[in-house]
């Protein structure tokens, strides 16, 4: 059964508390006994969109949902707690990005894993790294590798 990683962020309406539905969320998707989570983190916006700071954290968990499915759950779960969909960067109450599902590449008009940011955002390595630091990605690169301590320098523990 795969083990997949989850980016959550939010920047709306108590951020933390979005986190912490999400989280509880993601574990109703988990294999009993598989959800972990990060610690959280403030992360200064990325994007030319003037918008408050986010709260960043990386779940995992292994599941029987295929890629479709989850991403239909992830959605479902942005939609519960109130995620309008109005600028794209903009601000929202909660994004949470499929990282990584297993070890696989898909390239579909829907869904595109691993993420295609993930290799470059302080706020998607940093929290993984905490969850998996051994990690290799599907293509081959050690997780350790892309991790400096410039990036980490960009997010303030919470
Ligand atoms: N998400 C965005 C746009 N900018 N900036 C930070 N710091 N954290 C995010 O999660 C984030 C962002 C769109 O998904
Ligand atoms: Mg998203
Ligand atoms: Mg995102």
């Amino acid at each position: 059964m795969p083990k997949v990683f989850v980016a959550l962020g939010a920047n709306l309406t108590d951020p933390k508390a979005q986190l912490d539905s999400a989280c509880r969320a993601l574990a109703q998707l988990a294999m009993p006994g598989t959800f972990a989570c990060s610690p959280y983190y403030r992360s200064v916006p990325m994007g030319d969109v003037p918008q408050p700071d986010y709260i960043n954290g990386v779940a995992s968990f292994s599941t029987q949902l295929a890629p479709i499915a989850l991403l239909d759950a992830l959605q479902h779960i942005e939609q519960e707690q109130g995620r309008q969909r109005l600028v794209r960067w903009g601000p929202r109450t909660l994004d949470l990005d499929l990282l990584l599902y297993g070890n696989e590449q898909i390239n579909t008009p829907r869904l595109t894993v691993p993420h295609y940011g993930m290799k470059t955002r302080s706020f998607v390595l940093v929290p993984l790294s905490d969850l998996a630091p051994q990690l290799i990605l599907p293509c081959g690169t050690p997780l350790a590798a892309l991790l400096t301590p410039a990036l980490r320098a960009e997010l303030t523990p919470l």
